[in-house]
């Protein structure tokens, strides 16, 4: 019912609604209408009042709630259900569960902090408020061996959606990081449970550094960059996650229509990673030579400097130079 109220605010642009008019139109009593507009000022929306006229929307905050979110999001299927939280361990971990409840497919989970974000090994994300954190639930119809083809599917969506909404033009780092100008701006964790040729279901977690203050967060983070530092303003981090998620959507069903191939081609034209001299460490193991290809399943093709070449799945890779 809050959000009945909100829409009927914000539907009126910067006219006045009275609150007679809002208590017919919801079938509500006028002091159900004044409690709810409590509650949203409550949650950071001002509103003003005035007697005889009724209440105006002024401003909404920059909160990542759910109405706010899916006022205009495009999608049919991502963002079906928005849970939101203020705070929470890792979005990864609220996901996991609701998929376990049976959550249905494009469930997303938001958060402004992150008390226990998780990197890939169980490394820590340092998730401040400013950032987006986010996990979506997938459902696809694959063999487990293709759930790495989605990340690259994400990796993908999260840059085109940087583009479209910034400007900015970022790259992608094999596997999963996101760049800018030598700064990681993003990181993307994607989990699965599934059985042996079937896959129950995929979180794709998505942290991606926004509004956050940049100085506080190198020091947690050494080697990381935000969004608003290179475009020297905030960005409308609500925009952003609504393209993300039209753009992972596009994405992932052509993924799940017509296979990786165009995806991969894309992920070929924004890396940063093909045709560099690299060294991939793995466990205590280091490899070193050329990175030639991505593979449809998301490996990386290293030709070693006796030309003998080899897939990685996993790895940490650093760039060492151009070729
Ligand atoms: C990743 O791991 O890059 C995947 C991060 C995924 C985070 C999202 S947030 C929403 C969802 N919920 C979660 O709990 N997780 C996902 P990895 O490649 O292992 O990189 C981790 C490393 O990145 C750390 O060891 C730090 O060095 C660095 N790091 C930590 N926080 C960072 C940040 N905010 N920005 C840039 N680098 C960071």
């Amino acid at each position: 019912m809050r959000q009945k109220v909100l829409s009927l605010l914000s539907s009126a642009g910067k006219e006045y609604v009275s609150g007679e008019k809002i208590s017919l139109a919801l079938g509500i009593s006028r002091t159900a209408v004044w409690k709810h507009i409590e509650a949203l000022r409550s949650e950071g929306y001002v509103i003003h009042s005035v007697p005889k006229r009724g209440y105006k929307l002024v401003s909404v905050p920059d909160v990542l709630y759910p109405a706010e979110v899916s006022q205009g999001l495009g999608t049919r299927v991502l963002g079906c259900k928005i849970r939101h939280y203020h705070r929470v361990d890792s979005t990864n971990n609220a996901a996991k569960k609701l998929a376990e409840e049976g959550a249905p497919e494009g469930t997303v989970v938001i958060a402004e902090q992150q008390t226990k974000g998780r990197g890939r090994m169980n490394r820590s994300w340092h998730s401040p408020a400013g950032g987006i954190w986010m996990s979506v639930i997938l459902r696809p119809d694959v063999p487990p061996h293709k759930v790495q083809g989605i990340t690259l599917v994400a990796a993908v969506a999260v840059v085109n959606a940087i583009k479209k909404v910034t400007g900015l033009v970022p790259l992608i780092k094999w596997p999963n990081d996101i760049f800018l100008e030598g700064k990681k701006i993003c990181g993307i964790l994607t989990e699965m449970k599934g059985e042996v040729d079937q896959v129950n279901y995929i979180i794709i977690g998505i942290g991606l550094n926004v509004n956050s203050d940049f100085r506080q967060l190198e020091k947690e983070a050494s080697g990381a960059g935000t969004l608003a530092m290179y475009l020297g303003k905030n960005v409308d981090r609500k925009s952003l996650v609504r393209e993300m998620l039209s753009q992972l959507e596009a994405n992932y069903f052509h993924y799940c229509r017509e296979g990786i191939s165009s995806i991969l081609n894309q992920w070929r034209q924004n890396n940063l990673t093909l045709g560099r001299n690299v060294v991939l460490k793995m466990g205590e193991k280091y490899f070193a030579g050329v990175a030639e290809d991505i593979t449809p399943e998301g490996g990386l093709l290293l030709r070693d400097h006796q030309g003998c070449t080899k897939v990685f799945y996993s790895g940490e890779v650093t760039v060492t130079g151009m070729t």
